[in-house]
């Protein structure tokens, strides 16, 4: 009888240790504990046995069974646990993936912008920023447009209210990034190559083309012999490298009183491929910057002297540029903080 609880309790040991469900505990507990398990009908014959081998019995098949009671309750609370970290204790499945985090991305402009630094930057130029609330005389004077000279109407400006700078200057939102090429010559003698990144503001109506702030990026490259054959040649790579070598450019005369000669660029557009449609006012063509060679009463304003040196200068309006490359026919929506257009870039 010794033997055969011994080995009842090895079976039941052993097969406990494979058990890996509730379903499986309780055929476990039905088999080694229930009403009709071998050491129930061991604890049911107790009966039958003589005095002394009864009493040694007894006390070994009890203590067998409140073994194994112990072990089934020790496994229960196992099994349990496992089913608790699962679920994370709640309805919550944390076995599941988690979501995907949601990541934010550069707006549209930025990327641009940055495609234009590199593009410039790869041609030599340095890129550097400057201020966007300015004083008049920079946005203005030094670039040969004094007061009361007709070309500043074309350029609505927004006035700050500030006490005059320097020689009563007033203070405005730049409305063009050409101020920086008198701050750069001011600072730095040629040679020099720069292109300038950079906010703009003009208290304009708005359409599908025009919006009260932009960006524009401005170039100027100075040195002795530049001439108009090397803005067209930076323009040109530039538009084969933005927009391929397919894309029709045009150059046409313009004024702007800082260049001398003057010229507007314009590229094909990119929803009607030069058919003629809303965007490009039925023209086929989109004017994306205006350029020439700066003026020698620049040139002076910014110390350096113009019967030795000469530059170009260009002012491109950098929100039109994707309009170009990708169609699109409305230049608001960039600022429109629709996402749905925005996430396409
Ligand atoms: C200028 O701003 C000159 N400073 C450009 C320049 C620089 C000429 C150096 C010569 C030498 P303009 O006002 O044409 O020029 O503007 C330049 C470009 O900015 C335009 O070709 C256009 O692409 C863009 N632009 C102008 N106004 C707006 C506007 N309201 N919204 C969006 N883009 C605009």
């Amino acid at each position: 009888m010794n033997q055969q609880i011994d080995d009842l309790r090895n079976q039941a040991v052993a097969s406990l240790k494979t058990i890996a469900s509730s379903d499986e505990l309780n055929s476990w507990r039905v088999r080694y504990l229930g009403k009709k398990s071998s050491l129930m009908a061991v604890l049911k014959g107790l009966g039958e046995l003589p005095a002394e081998e009864r009493r040694a019995v007894g006390g070994q098949a009890n203590q067998l069974k409140k073994e194994l009671e112990a072990l089934l309750k020790e496994k229960e609370e196992a099994l349990a646990a496992v089913s608790n970290l699962s679920t994370g204790g709640t309805d919550v499945d944390i076995t599941l993936p988690g979501r995907p985090a949601n990541l934010g991305k550069l707006h549209p402009m930025t990327l641009v912008l940055h495609e234009l630094g590199e593009i410039f930057a790869s041609m030599g130029f340095e890129i550097v920023e400057g201020p966007e609330v300015e004083w008049d005389y920079y946005n203005f004077e030094a670039l040969n447009i004094p007061k009361e000279h007709p070309a500043r109407d074309s350029m609505q400006t927004f006035w700050v209210d500030a006490p005059p700078g320097e020689n009563g200057w007033e203070m405005l939102l730049r409305t063009h990034t050409s101020p920086m090429q008198i701050r750069v010559m001011e600072k730095q003698k040629p040679p020099l190559r720069i292109v300038v990144p950079g906010r703009v503001f003009r208290y304009e109506a708005t359409d599908a083309t025009h919006i009260p702030m932009f960006h524009q990026i401005e170039g100027l490259a100075i040195d002795k012999g530049i001439t108009m054959a090397d803005l067209k040649g930076t323009l040109y790579e530039f538009s084969r490298r933005f927009f391929g070598t397919d894309r029709r450019v045009r150059f046409r005369c313009d004024f702007f009183p800082f260049v001398e000669p003057g010229v507007e660029m314009a590229v094909e557009c990119g929803v009607c491929k030069g058919e003629g449609c809303r965007l490009c006012g039925q023209s086929g063509w989109i004017e994306i910057l205006g350029a020439g060679m700066v003026h020698p009463r620049v040139l002076e304003a910014g110390g350096i002297d113009p019967d030795v040196y000469s530059g170009f200068a260009f002012g491109m309006g950098v929100e039109r540029i994707p309009l170009l490359r990708y169609g699109i026919d409305d230049i608001r929506l960039f600022y429109s903080s629709d996402l749905r257009f925005l996430r396409q870039f």
